[in-house]
This record gives C-alpha cells, structure tokens and sequence, in this order.
C-alpha cells in the first residue's frame, strides 16, 4: 500500500504547487475524443518545432519547449494507442484512428520557459497533463446512477417515432409479461439480448441517448447476467408498494436486482476511478453530425447533452459531485469537426452548440465556473476555397471523401439558433466524411485546436 499512498501524495504537492493538471475529455460516440486526444499530444509534441499553434500566447511568445509522455500514474490501465492513432492518420491513404473499446490513458509533461523566471528553479518549468480516453457509449451510463429500475424504466421512451421500429422485437417480447411472473434465465437473456440489438440498430441510425452502454460495447461483460436486464415498459401503472412486495424471484426484482449490480459494480466503479476528480473539462460535440442526421436525430442529441450535463450539473445538486466530489475549475464545449463546413459558418456553429446547451450553460454560470464555447477541428481534412458561383464569390471546401473522390462542394448554411420545423424541411445539408489529409511531414492541421488548449491549459503556461 505504501506505493499508492507515495504516488498519490507527489500527486497532491504537484497539484498544490499547480504543476498538474487532470483533463477530461468528455463526448458522446464518435464526437471525436480520440481526433481531439490525439491532435493535442501531438501539438504540444511538436510545440516549438512545425506546430502551429499561434492562438496559443506561450506558443506564439516561443516560450513552449515541447512536451514528452511519461509513465501514467495508473500502470493497470492501458496506454492511450498514440503511436497507433498517428499510423492510421500517416497510412496512405490516410485513416481515422479506430473507434474507442476501452478506458486508457496517458501522462503528459510540458516543458515551458515562464513569462518571468523565478528565484528557484531555473529557467524552465514543467506541467503535467493527464488525459484519459475512453468509448462515447460509456458516458450516458452516469445519468443512469440518477435513477432506480422504476424510474430509469420511465425514461426509456421506445414507444414512439423511429425508436419504435427499431426497439420493434423487444418490444414483442416484453409486451404482455406481468412484473409478478417467474422469467425463466434462458428467456432473460434472450429479451435483454433483443434490447442490446434494439440499441445497436439506433446507433448505427445515428441515435445518442441510449442506454446502458455497456450493452452497446461489453467489453469483458459479454454474455454475463448483469448485462441481462432491460426497462420494463408499464410500470406507472402498476402500484409502487406492490411492486416493493414482490418476491425476489419475480420478474420485477430480478430485473432491478441486476440494473442495481450494474449501477454499483460497473458504472459507479468506472466514473470513481477516472472522472473522480478533473480540474478542467471540454466537452466535444458532433453538432454537425446530428444536424445532417435530421431532426429526430437532433433532439435526441439534445436530449443526451442535457441528461449528460445534468449529471456533471456543476453547481451542488450534482449527481457526479455527490458521489465523488470533483472540484472542476474550467470548462469549454466545442462543436467538433467544422471543417465540415466553410469559414463563416464557424460562427453560426458555436451559436447553435449554445443553443443546445443553453440549460446547463445556465447553471455553469450559477456555479461560477467559467465556461468558454467554440468550434474547432481536431484535425482538419477538408481546405477552404472559394469559386465564381454566377458573379458572385462562393466559398466552397475541398476534400477527399472517405472512397478516395476528391471534391469541392458548399455544404449548407449553419442555423445559428435551434431549428424549427421550417429548417428541416427547407435545408439542404451535404455531409460526405473526409478523409484525413496525408500531411507529409508536416504537424497535423487543425482549426483552433490552439484556444481550445489556451482556454484549458494557457493560464498554468505562464
Ligand atoms: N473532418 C473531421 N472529421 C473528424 C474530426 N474529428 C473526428 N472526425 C470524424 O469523426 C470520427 C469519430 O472521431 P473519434 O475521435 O474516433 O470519436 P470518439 O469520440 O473517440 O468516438 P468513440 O471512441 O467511438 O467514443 C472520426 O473517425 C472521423 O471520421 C475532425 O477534426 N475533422
Ligand atoms: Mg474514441
């Protein structure tokens, strides 16, 4: 035990003497968490050298020396796969890196000349930076530490809209079972197997909220008992102390017994052990994902962000903050990926990501934790032109799309409030996936990748 204790108390006096830093990246599936983890180390890699990273002031002022990856401080989690991701993006063709599967992590340490060098120490000072990275589907398991098995039950709206199509054979399946009834195992599973394809089919139809996440990516859990629960769809109607009476064998009771096992053995354990305590938070969003999806898509992205920040809820009410008391000091949200989209619909982007999240910004003022909103591009795939469209200058990007055609075309007009009915109908958005650009060389491209880093860790590079 002596070890930890050693570790977690450097920890503490590197912390005190503000020379680490704890950064969650936090995003729904494919919002980007491994492009931005991955842009960012190599950034401040390359600090000093071909990086640029000019809205970065210790950057710009020369003062950013460069940075080195360091044994993390939890040698039982994997390594973040840097080198991996930079293989796949230096691949010819250039790839995406993979999508996430599991927790890793990676400590970072920069080096920096301060802006007045002090009496100790000499002129160069250090920050350590720790991230961790992990899969999107992981995330929307913390509002679900909010609820009991009734009441999660509730929330689970498969009923209505496309949901209902795709939820369509578990819902056969649970229709008519009565909480009271023995459930024989074998049939258990089978149903919770339904409501595990139920989800699968609404993330590959581009659907955020959903829950467990686990069941969407089990890991080590595949094919236990505790993945083998799902809602029970009804239970409003059926009176609370009768369902509290009924016996453990019951339908009903197991099905809560097992929601309960996953909340306290694999959600809460996950949260405790990597979002415990962080000092500075972003939160990526794939807005523009979710607006090329359409408006069922969209809501349903709203409706994920909000339970999400519901749960970080930074002012004292919060889910997070009542089990494990992090202090957050900062935080910005970034509409991720606007190179999906011509310069001057930037503006409007960031409009429309606080737009969406409008409620929780609120409370994050309450709380008086400074709170910044951009859009950025991790790793840029696509170049701003522009063309003669019938006398006028028309923007336009170019990319190679994701088959390896190389176009140039105006993606649409960014609303820069939340879309009404009218949007939907008259909005032509064309999306196609860039490849990454092959960069020869060169430090990877971004688009403001450097205020994100300013906003996060600019005031400890000082
Ligand atoms: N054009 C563009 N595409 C991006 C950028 N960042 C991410 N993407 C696209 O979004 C996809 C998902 O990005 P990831 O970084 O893997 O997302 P993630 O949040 O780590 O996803 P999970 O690991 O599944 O939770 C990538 O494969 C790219 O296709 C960006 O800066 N520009
Ligand atoms: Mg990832």
């Amino acid at each position: 035990m002596r070890q930890p204790l050693t570790r977690e108390l450097t920890d503490l006096l590197e912390r005190g003497r503000d020379r680490q830093l704890r950064l969650a990246v936090t995003g729904l599936s494919r919002s980007g968490k491994t492009a931005f983890l991955t842009s960012l180390v190599h950034q401040l890699r390359h600090a000093g050298l071909a990086a640029r990273l000019d809205l970065l002031p210790a950057a710009r002022e020369g003062r950013l020396l460069g940075a080195r990856r360091v044994e993390q401080q939890d040698l039982g989690v994997p390594r973040f796969p840097y080198d991996r991701a930079m293989a796949a993006l230096d691949d010819s063709p250039p790839r995406w890196p993979e999508p996430t599967r599991g927790i890793s992590e990676l400590r970072l340490v920069i080096r920096y000349r301060p802006r007045r060098p002090g009496w100790v120490g000499g002129d160069t000072r250090r920050l350590t930076l720790d991230l961790f990275d992990y899969p999107g589907e992981w995330l929307l398991d913390l509002p679900l530490l909010g609820h009991d098995f009734a009441s999660w039950s509730r929330a689970q709206v498969l009923d209505r809209g496309e949901r209902a199509t795709l939820f369509a054979d578990w819902r056969q399946a649970v229709a008519g079972l009565d909480p009271a009834e023995t459930v024989e195992e074998g049939r258990l599973a089978e149903i919770a197997e339904r409501y595990a394809e139920g989800l699968r089919a609404a993330r590959e139809a581009g659907f955020a909220d959903l829950q467990p996440g686990r069941f969407l990516l089990p890991g080590e859990l595949e094919g236990a008992p505790v993945l083998q629960f799902f809602p029970l769809p009804g239970l409003e109607r059926v009176d609370q102390a009768r369902l509290a009476g009924l016996p453990p064998e019951s339908l009903y009771a197991t099905l809560a017994r097992r929601f309960r096992h996953y909340q306290q053995h694999i959600v809460k354990p996950f949260y405790r052990e990597h979002f415990r305590r962080f000092d500075r938070q972003i939160v990526l969003v794939d807005v523009l994902g979710a607006l090329d999806a359409g408006p069922e898509r969209f809501e349903d992205l709203s409706r994920a962000l909000s339970r999400l920040m519901q749960s970080f809820d930074y002012g004292r009410r919060s889910l997070l903050s009542r089990l494990f008391a992090p202090r957050i000091e900062r935080l910005a949200i970034a509409a991720t990926k606007a190179d999906h989209v011509t310069p001057e619909q930037h503006e409007p982007l960031t409009g429309l990501l606080e737009a969406l999240l409008a409620e929780p910004l609120q409370d994050l003022r309450f709380a008086d934790v400074p709170v910044r909103a951009l859009s950025l591009a991790s790793i840029r795939a696509t170049e701003a032109r522009e063309v003669d469209h019938q006398g006028r200058r028309q923007p336009v990007l170019r990319g190679t799309t994701l088959d390896g055609e190389t176009t140039l075309l105006f993606p649409g007009e960014v609303p820069a409030r939340l879309p009404d009915a009218d949007f939907w109908t008259r909005q032509g958005f064309e999306f196609p996936a860039f490849r990454p650009l092959p960069r020869d060389g060169d430090t990877l491209p971004h688009i403001r990748l450097d205020v994100a880093l300013d906003w996060l860790i600019g005031d400890k590079l000082t």
